[in-house]
């Protein structure tokens, strides 16, 4: 007992420390923020122009005590809603960059550079803007970080290296030298985390020697939780954790390898302090960069790692348990067709999407399921005044129009863009999921789909219980405007998903339940992601499902109650739903975003749920709301916003922009809704007339507001944009500042 508990003790201290020092070297490095030119906006429609960020001239003063006037105020409404009007599709949803992440179009490009389709699935023009884009994005130091506005990062740095090389820049180019150069500076490419490891190996840069294990044999242990080890099983992992181990076991198990081309071998050239065949594989199994480091990995890991390695020499070809991997590659690929077949070749994600591909074309190189791969990338491909990107999703699409839709409505504007809320109806109509997957669900451990609402679009259909719920609340705010358009069966089945999401704990996960123990999360092999190894409560998730349920009841309670769900049943629900929110709150009142960065998007969540909690079941939140609005006041900066750095995602501490920035519309936005939700008119309007001016004043002369930081996360530590947010946010929360604000002004 003794040497287990000094064994966990020198764990945690290994782990403290590791901590400590990449917050040290985060501090060193300083942050690089991309420049506001390159994310400036992607989406032209008619009329777009092109307007210069200017100071913008004899604009109200932040900190003036009187309300915002109320022309002033409607101008900028309305001329933020005729610019976004023109940035919709014809289809109803409005387009946006969903890029970010730097380590996913380094797949794309080795598997079509292994599957020897570079010229026909990428092509010329797309090779010539995918440089461009990779180009653009190098920090200066010579190196790539994860995400765009991250510090540099081995992973970044040697899959961008890789994916310039394959695009055709010659070893010599600048960029490349200078990627190079970090590269070698940093210890070479055995420091890169395992991700990298594997997509090297792929490409025949690496060995597959020097990678841990990822064996499909796990595939095969049995799922009940009667057995101990059943909770281990893949099945019970975060659907995105479990998609993307799915076809790498594959790829691993197989020891899948592109032509050993001279290009290939002069990048195993390029890469290593060493000569290639003087790599020490078996150390580089457990090497990584300190720059990469956010998760590391347990001691237990680390010996769970060894043991397999050592098994591995068994399933190998011709070895004595040959035959069990034959039997688990097969069982892998009866999955990855399975997920193949039910996102129309889409995929969960950009990760599984191009993976799944290879195991594809591995099966049969000319068979249909590789050509409607193909057919498919272009869903992740995105072209912005940076150059091509591969997006973190197959887009935003659904999610965006819900916001988008609730925004217009706050406004209280909708009849003077009519046409432009029918189209956005017509999306949330046609992309609700009508039917579950095939079954049996268990089988694949799928969850139920039927009524649900996905992230981005119909065919893609994994259903999501904040998007479902942000689906459902969009309906029923256009319900009294529209007429029904959905009927109440439907609208009983996307209810029927919300409840089914519910997790003992009362709160709300992100696919599905969570379905193990949070102690599974120290076999995560990921060095560069935290908490993704099952899928976790989040209060955005939460809150999401909490506010849509009393939606739901108030529309049945306005026209009778007309469905299969007692109202009882949603209030007790909603009774432990709300406690669980409560329970997460932090002592200092804020709550810690997962999804959007990070206590200001958070904030908002919870200040939602609690108040609409409060009306419903009457909980009495007020001190809650109370603290969570002195929290968001303790960080409102001289200019009237918020400005939060995507620091707080990784640091779980708030984390303000540099003093010398402007304020964050979005953050600034999400804070006023937040306090507005809290009840802060009736404290002290003071701080929310500020706010308000705050978002007029950034906004342009065409009604857009500017592009600033990176708004979104996943898995703490990578970030994402979403390029849609600074219109419906300041939209959103100057429409809702205008009803609770100014018209109690009034009235008083
Ligand atoms: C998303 C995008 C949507 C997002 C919300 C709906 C906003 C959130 O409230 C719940 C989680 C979810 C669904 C989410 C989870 C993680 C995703 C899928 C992403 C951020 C988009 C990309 C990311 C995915 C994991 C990226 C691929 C990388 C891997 C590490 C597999």
């Amino acid at each position: 007992v003794e040497q287990i508990n000094k064994g966990e003790e020198d764990q945690g201290i290994a782990h403290d420390k590791a901590r400590t020092e990449y917050v040290r070297k985060r501090k060193e490095l300083g942050v690089r923020h991309s420049a506001d030119e390159l994310m400036r906006v992607q989406q032209c429609g008619p009329g777009y122009k092109e307007v210069v960020r200017v100071k913008p001239k004899g604009k109200s003063k932040a900190n003036t005590k009187s309300p915002v006037d109320g022309a002033d105020l409607d101008r900028g409404v309305l001329g933020g809603l005729q610019f976004y009007e023109q940035l919709q599709m014809d289809d109803g949803h409005w387009p946006g960059d969903y890029g970010g992440p730097m380590f996913l179009m380094p797949g794309l490009i080795i598997t079509c550079y292994v599957t020897e389709t570079m010229e026909t699935v990428l092509g010329p023009h797309r090779k010539r803007e995918m440089v461009r884009y990779l180009k653009n994005q190098q920090n200066p130091d010579g190196g790539y970080g994860l995400h765009i506005e991250g510090h540099s990062t081995m992973f970044g740095t040697v899959l961008t290296y890789v994916s310039m090389r394959l695009l055709g820049m010659d070893a010599d180019d600048t960029e490349c030298v200078r990627a190079r150069k970090w590269i070698l500076i940093h210890g070479g490419a055995t420091m890169i985390p395992s991700w990298g490891k594997f997509w090297l190996s792929v490409l025949g840069v690496f060995e597959w020697d020097g990678l841990n294990p990822v064996p499909p044999e796990v595939w095969l242990l049995p799922y009940s939780g009667k057995t101990g080890i059943g909770y281990m099983h893949p099945g019970r992992f975060w659907c995105h954790c479990r998609m993307v181990y799915l076809p790498m076991s594959y790829i691993y198990g197989a020891r899948i390898v592109g032509k050993i081309t001279p290009l290939v071998k002069k990048m195993r050239e390029e890469l290593f302090l060493n000569p290639y065949e003087k790599v020490d594989w078996n150390k580089a199994r457990n090497e990584c960069a300190k720059e990469d480091l956010y998760y590391p990995h347990p001691v237990v890991q680390d010996a769970l790692w060894w043991t397999l390695y050592k098994l591995e020499n068994l399933l190998l070809p011709n070895r004595p348990l040959a035959f069990l991997r034959r039997k688990a590659l097969k069982e892998t690929l009866r999955h990855i067709t399975y997920e193949d077949e039910n996102t129309r070749y889409v995929c969960i994600g950009p990760v599984n999407k191009v993976m799944n591909m290879l195991c594809r074309w591995h099966e049969d190189p000319k068979g249909d399921a590789f050509k409607l791969h193909a057919t498919r990338i272009p869903d992740y491909l995105w072209v912005a005044e940076d150059g091509m990107k591969m997006q973190g999703y197959n887009g935003s699409q659904l999610w965006d129009t819900t916001f988008a839709i609730q925004a217009i409505f706050a406004t209280g504007m909708e009849q003077k863009v009519d046409q432009c809320v029918r189209k956005a109806a017509n999306y949330l109509e046609a992309t609700q999921v009508r039917e579950d997957c095939p079954g049996p669900l268990v089988e694949y451990y799928r969850h139920i789909s039927k009524g649900a609402w996905p992230f981005s679009t119909r065919d893609h259909g994994w259903p999501i219980s904040d998007c479902s719920s942000e689906g459902l609340k969009a309906y029923l705010t256009m319900e009294p405007f529209l007429g029904e358009f959905i009927s109440d069966d439907r609208l009983d089945d996307c209810v029927n998903v919300i409840l089914s999401y519910q997790n003992k704990t009362g709160g709300w996960a992100t696919y599905e339940n969570t379905r193990s123990f949070p102690q599974l999360e120290l076999i995560n092999p990921a060095e560069t992601f935290g908490d993704i190894v099952i899928d976790y409560d989040y209060v955005e998730c939460s809150s999401a499902c909490l506010t849509a349920l009393v939606a739901f009841i108030e529309r049945h309670d306005r026209k009778g109650w007309n469905s299969r769900f007692h109202k009882s049943k949603l209030e007790k629900v909603l009774a432990d739903g709300i406690r669980f929110i409560e329970s997460i709150q932090k002592p200092d009142g804020s709550w810690y975003g997962s999804w959007g960065v990070c206590f200001t998007y958070a904030c908002w969540f919870g200040c939602e749920a609690l108040s609409a909690c409060d009306k419903v079941l009457g909980t009495d939140s007020q001190a809650r709301l109370d603290r969570a609005a002195d929290f968001l006041l303790e960080h409102q900066r001289p200019d009237g916003g918020w400005g939060e750095s995507y620091l707080s995602c990784e640091l779980k501490e708030y984390s303000q922009l540099p003093e010398d920035e402007p304020s964050h519309v979005v953050n600034t936005a999400w804070a006023l809704l937040a306090l507005l939700k809290a009840g802060q008119q009736h404290r002290d309007p003071t701080p929310l007339h500020r706010a308000a001016r705050c978002l007029l004043n950034a906004q342009m002369p065409c009604g857009d507001w500017p592009q600033q930081h990176i708004s979104g996360v996943f898995n703490r530590n990578c970030m994402i944009t979403y390029a849609n947010y600074r219109n419906i946010f300041p939209l959103w929360a100057l429409g809702e500042y205008k009803h609770l604000v100014l018209s109690a002004g009034e009235e008083s």
